[in-house]
């Protein structure tokens, strides 16, 4: 377990993390929010329920608009597959607890990784100063003792590492999706985003849960959520896909390789940074690919909230902003 995470400067890069919950009941452009989730009632191991059907074909992966790491594209052939609808949600985690008695990997350790706005003091005291090792936080827990999920049951499933992500998928006769699963399922077939200020629709309203504002200080929620949002709080993309981008990046099964680089040094223009080199240390093969990107990345510090975009992220360290949904192959 690698948990003496908390100011290692790999932490910095993918934890961009999440604020507490502050789940409002409708989006910005009025959909009903969490509506789009399975109800935990209906998760029936081995079906499809709450899925959709993600027609196989030539997929072009990557990006040469983006980081370094998401070029050179390449085109790869993708098997059709079923995908869940949208991120796993606390109710249905809930079920699955109760069904299996599985005990997450935060619940083992005594804690996990949350995020919270630093004040300025903090920000220029130490690295990553937005996130901190709470003890007592986990997925029924979120924010730490005294915290819960009551309310907040549509949202994503947080805290979970890729084991306890996986233990779900098992429970249903389901996997975890590759990287490349993942992506082809994310752009559904459509050219791949050049790299902007945000996920914005043509007359410029978000169009997912990211931060705008200055990052970590003031999220404005200008999208309708500062924090995490229920599931389906904004339109699926052509597939009937909620959320593959923003809200919480969501786990791959597969280990990162290839070509790495920090947030802070992309696009120039766009990711001013706070100075400081963000981004993983040390041995990349032992960290798992994490996509999509969540509700803190932001245009000043992590715009990764485009389908091409990847992280790597230590496999066992629960977090505030990484959730999954799962796949069936059969
Ligand atoms: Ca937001």
């Amino acid at each position: 377990m690698s948990f003496m995470f908390a100011w290692r400067p790999c932490i910095a890069l993918f934890l961009a993390g999440g604020l507490v919950a502050l789940s409002l009941s409708t989006s910005a452009h009025g959909a009903t929010c969490g509506a789009a989730a399975l109800k935990p009632m209906a998760l029936v191991p081995h079906s499809h329920a709450g899925q959709v059907w993600v027609p196989g074909g030539l997929s072009v992966l990557g990006s040469d608009d983006g980081y370094a790491d998401e070029g050179p594209r390449l085109s790869v052939q993708v098997q059709g597959f079923w995908m869940d609808r949208t991120e796993v949600t606390n109710g249905q985690f809930a079920a699955f607890v109760r069904a299996t008695g599985h005990v997450t990997d935060a619940e083992l350790q005594g804690g996990a990784a949350i995020f919270e706005v630093p004040d300025e003091e903090t920000l220029r005291s130490r690295p990553v100063a937005w996130w901190r090792f709470a003890r007592g936080a986990n997925w029924r827990q979120p924010r730490g003792p005294g915290s819960s999920i009551q309310g907040h049951e549509t949202e994503p499933v947080v805290l979970v590492t890729r084991a306890d992500a996986l233990a779900y998928a098992r429970w249903l006769g389901r996997d975890l999706p590759t990287e490349a699963e993942w992506e082809h399922a994310a752009k559904a077939r459509s050219a791949t985003r050049r790299i902007e200020a945000g996920p914005r629709d043509a007359r410029g309203r978000p169009t997912a849960n990211y931060w705008q504002g200055n990052f970590p200080l003031l999220d404005t929620g200008e999208d309708g959520h500062a924090g995490l949002a229920a599931v389906g709080c904004y339109a699926p993309n052509a597939l009937g896909l909620y959320d593959m981008i923003g809200n919480v990046w969501e786990w791959t099964r597969d280990n990162h390789s290839g070509a790495r680089q920090p947030h802070a040094n992309g696009d120039v223009a766009l990711v001013s940074g706070w100075g400081q080199a963000h981004g993983p240390r040390g041995d990349l093969s032992a960290k798992a690919v994490i996509k999509g990107g969540s509700f803190l990345c932001s245009p000043d510090y992590c715009v990764r909230y485009r389908a091409s975009a990847r992280e790597a992220q230590e496999p066992d360290l629960p977090t505030a902003h990484v959730g999954f949904r799962t796949v069936s192959r059969r």
